[in-house]
């Protein structure tokens, strides 16, 4: 895939879910470079820094693809001729990609131990990081049920319903309204993320806030399984997780919307569940209260949060994360 195909893939969203978004940037980059005849180190910098730029300007929510992104180009920073450069990018993209798959694998193996032998639990969207947890308990022999949602109106759950079907996890597919009807007879709510913010707030796809809120109400815990690097550094600043709003043609057909003038459809793709909503993240680096958000984004992120400013003002024109 051309750097220009893997935007377009992530923009069309035939590259989703955080973490794949990020691997897949990475691998992106590490192509593109690969792909360049560069006769000056600073012509290099300056191409890959054009290249991470289209890639972190597709979708603006999953703080994971600047993150990433980010976190590979920071490779250029120390080297003192093209070819260390080189050398440098291509080490760190592999880096990344192996150490968001062991990632996935850490948080599966502290998820799969908060899930109970017969528990029942509920996940909405497709989460690598969620299902991983959910995989990994069964296939410890854990007797557990799943409640997956339709996820409208891109239908991720089929994806889900797949996924669990392949694994031999006995699951229940349910339009997206019926979770509050459910939610009783489920022990835990557990979701991925797209961002995390510094006061443990986690943005994930649009459905989860009130699956959360029923969940809230109903004395069932929540749990969120998500890398270190969906953890949004700019918002221990005081920036917003900007809330990306995708075509109408999602919701209603523009044969349909045509018809109806007065009609605007609404479409954002994630929405927010509050840190008071939210029993406790599963990281690569363990498990934690929403509340030691913040420390994993001072220790686990490598950046001081003054580097992510500079990073966010030098890409300017760009919500900021
Ligand atoms: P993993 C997805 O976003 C979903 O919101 C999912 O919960 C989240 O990313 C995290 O997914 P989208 O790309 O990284 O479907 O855990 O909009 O796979």
């Amino acid at each position: 895939m051309t750097l220009e195909e893997t935007a377009r893939g992530i923009r069309t969203m035939e590259i989703r879910g955080a973490g794949r978004i990020a691997r897949a940037a990475v691998e992106a980059l590490d192509a593109h470079a690969n792909g360049l005849s560069p006769t000056a180190l600073d012509e290099f910098r300056a191409e890959m820094q054009r290249a991470a730029n289209l890639l972190v300007e597709t979708r603006p929510t999953a703080v994971s693809l600047p993150n990433a992104v980010r976190s590979v180009m920071r490779a250029l920073d120390d080297v003192d001729t093209l070819s260390e450069a080189r050398q440098a990018f291509h080490e760190r993209a592999r880096w990344f990609v192996a150490s968001s798959l062991g990632a996935v694998s850490k948080i599966a193996a502290i998820g799969a131990r908060h899930i109970r032998d017969g528990d029942t639990v509920m996940t909405h969207c497709n989460s690598e990081a969620a299902l991983a947890c959910i995989i990994e308990a069964h296939r410890q022999g854990k007797a557990i049920e799943v409640f997956a949602t339709e996820v409208r109106p891109r239908n991720q759950g089929l994806i889900t319903i797949q996924m669990l079907n392949d694994a031999g996890v006995p699951t229940s597919y349910i339009v997206d309204s019926a979770a509050r009807s459910f939610v009783n007879q489920v022990d835990l709510v557990i979701v991925g993320a797209d961002a995390i913010t510094a006061n443990g707030a986690v943005v994930n796809k649009i459905g989860t806030a009130p699956i959360a809120l029923a969940a809230h109400e109903a004395r069932t815990n929540v749990v969120v399984a998500a890398e270190t690097y969906k953890f949004a550094p700019l918002t221990a600043l005081g920036d917003f997780v900007p809330i990306e709003e995708r075509p109408s043609s999602e919701v209603l057909p523009d044969e349909i919307a045509a018809r109806l003038p007065h009609v605007r459809v609404r479409n954002p793709a994630f929405d927010v569940i509050p840190a008071g909503y939210v029993d406790l993240i599963f990281t690569e680096q363990g498990a934690i209260p929403p509340s030691m958000a913040w420390l994993i984004i001072r220790d686990h992120l490598g950046w001081s949060i003054d580097e992510y400013r500079r990073a966010g003002e030098d890409e300017a024109g760009r919500g900021r994360r």
